[in-house]
């Protein structure tokens, strides 16, 4: 359906970046779907027309059916951690089932990158990936092999102890800007072997303590950041952190999605806005061979008419950036803020003073104390640069579009009242299952995608649908 990557600006020059790997990260330029061409040609013009309040129309529609935008998840690590195992796991097939993940085995292994849609979030990719290590994929070359830009959520899968290869990983996953979860598998092999070399001693919860413990510890040093470990067993989805992996992650994905969305956003918006304010700029500088343009606020040779212009000019920027007072109060509407709390974000709307009282000499006052401002010329890029990084700053609050969000999931919440109790038939292997439904209220624009998380128990599936 024709969508274009999105790609995030590459980091920041590190010497680190060249990566054990062999591969210098800044060779990436980490892309994403989760923003559609359409959606991208559609902010693009009417940033380009001035409508801002179209655009965030645009923005907070796309980002109320976020659920939908398709997300990739990289399920990557050394061969033989378990990585095929784990999504077979996931999408609740036994490994010899139709459906299941390609090759796995003690012996067999994956050998391309081979993507599954998650069944129980259908806008999800779960990539099983080729391990690293295997013969094809050394480390040198493993972050190009398997496209590590493509990806906007990684899955580390490690067995064993931790190792230089997951550190690695976890590095570069996160000087990418991207985030992880390390999924420890062969948890129930594992206190096997503690149990049998110290029977008397063993003690289960201390034993998976110090084990998430010493992951934690080394991914945190590492990253910095302190990423969800899990301790599962592929064999044993019921055990250890298995359903809390799952519930975590399809909790978790909708506000992932919305944080990637808002994250690639300003690739798309700034270079239009940046567009259109050095067009002004250039029509200033244009200008500037007016004597006005050089006239000194307000006593050389600059007359209360041409004061008002300067007034007329800061309106203009605003309106043709859509942020005049009529659309802003629009925007606050669509937004579910207040108009105050709306200008609170930007500085625009406060350039020259709105007091009625105040005198037009007065409200330029506070620029002719700086030299620079003192010309007309600075003064007009100086109200240009405010208006367009105000654009800036509003597309890219991610609070903002929260309140929006957060405000229609509120307006859903009686239907998700109605649909309490209801089961949903889904596959075989799983002890909590969440499911999303999407349901849609017919006969008003308000269409409503209500969210409802069910939790069931294993054992107890019944058949019985939603209408
Ligand atoms: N006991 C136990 N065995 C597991 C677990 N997960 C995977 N295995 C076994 O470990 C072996 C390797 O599993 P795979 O899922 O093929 O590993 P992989 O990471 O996909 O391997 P490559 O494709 O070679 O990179 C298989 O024999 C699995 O049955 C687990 O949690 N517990
Ligand atoms: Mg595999």
């Amino acid at each position: 359906m024709g969508q274009t990557s999105s790609s995030t600006p590459p980091p920041k020059e590190d010497p680190d970046l060249t990566s054990s790997f062999g591969t210098n990260l800044q060779n990436f330029k980490m892309k994403t779907k989760i923003l559609s061409q359409e959606l991208i040609a559609f902010i693009e013009s009417s940033l380009e027309d001035g409508n801002l309040q179209e655009t965030v129309s645009a923005i907070s529609s796309a980002l109320g059916g976020i659920e939908k935008a398709p997300l990739n998840i990289a399920v990557m690590g050394e061969t033989g951690a378990g990585k095929s195992s784990l999504i077979n796991a996931l999408q609740g097939v036994g490994d010899d089932e139709e459906g299941a993940a390609a090759s796995t085995g003690v012996v067999h292994t994956t050998t391309e990158r081979t993507p599954y849609t998650y069944t129980k979030f259908p806008s999800v990719t779960l990539w099983d990936l080729p391990g690293i290590g295997s013969t094809a994929f050394q480390p040198h070359d493993y972050l190009k092999k398997i496209e590590f830009e493509e990806y906007d959520f990684f899955i580390i899968v490690s067995s064993g102890r931790f190792k230089h290869n997951d550190a690695e990983l976890a590095k570069a996953i996160v000087q990418m800007n991207r985030s992880f979860y390390f999924v420890r598998t062969h948890t129930d092999l594992d206190l096997m072997v503690v149990k049998r070399s110290n029977p008397r001693r063993f003690n289960r919860e201390n034993t998976l303590k110090q084990i998430r413990h010493t992951i934690s510890s080394m991914l945190k040093e590492v990253t910095h950041q302190e990423p969800p470990v899990f301790l599962v067993s592929n064999f044993d989805v019921s055990d250890f952190d298995f359903p809390k992996l799952e519930s975590t992650l399809l909790s978790q994905l909708p506000a992932y999605k919305h944080h990637m969305f808002m994250l690639t956003l300003p690739i798309v918006t700034d270079s239009t806005i940046d567009r259109k304010r050095d067009m002004l700029k250039q029509k200033v500088w244009k200008e500037s061979t007016m004597p006005r343009a050089w006239a000194t606020i307000p006593s050389l040779g600059l007359t209360q008419k041409d004061m008002e212009m300067l007034q007329q000019t800061l309106n203009d920027y605003r309106s043709s950036f859509g942020l005049d007072e009529a659309s802003l109060e629009n925007i606050a509407e669509d937004l579910n803020v207040t108009l105050e709390e709306l200008k609170a974000n930007i500085k625009s709307p406060h350039l020259l003073s709105d007091e009625p009282d105040t005198s037009l000499t007065e409200k330029l006052l506070k620029y002719i104390g700086n030299p620079y401002f003192s010309k007309v010329f600075h003064l007009q890029n100086y109200f240009i640069d405010t208006v367009a990084s105000d654009v800036k700053i509003i597309l890219s609050k991610e609070e903002l579009f929260t309140e929006q969000v957060s405000s229609f999931n509120s307006k859903a919440s009686l239907y998700r009242e109605e649909s309490v109790g209801k089961v949903f038939p889904v596959g075989p292997g799983s002890t909590f299952l969440f499911h999303f439904i999407e349901m849609f209220q017919s006969d008003s624009d308000e269409l409503c995608h209500v969210h409802v998380l069910l939790l069931l128990t294993s054992g107890g599936l019944s058949s019985e649908t939603v209408t």
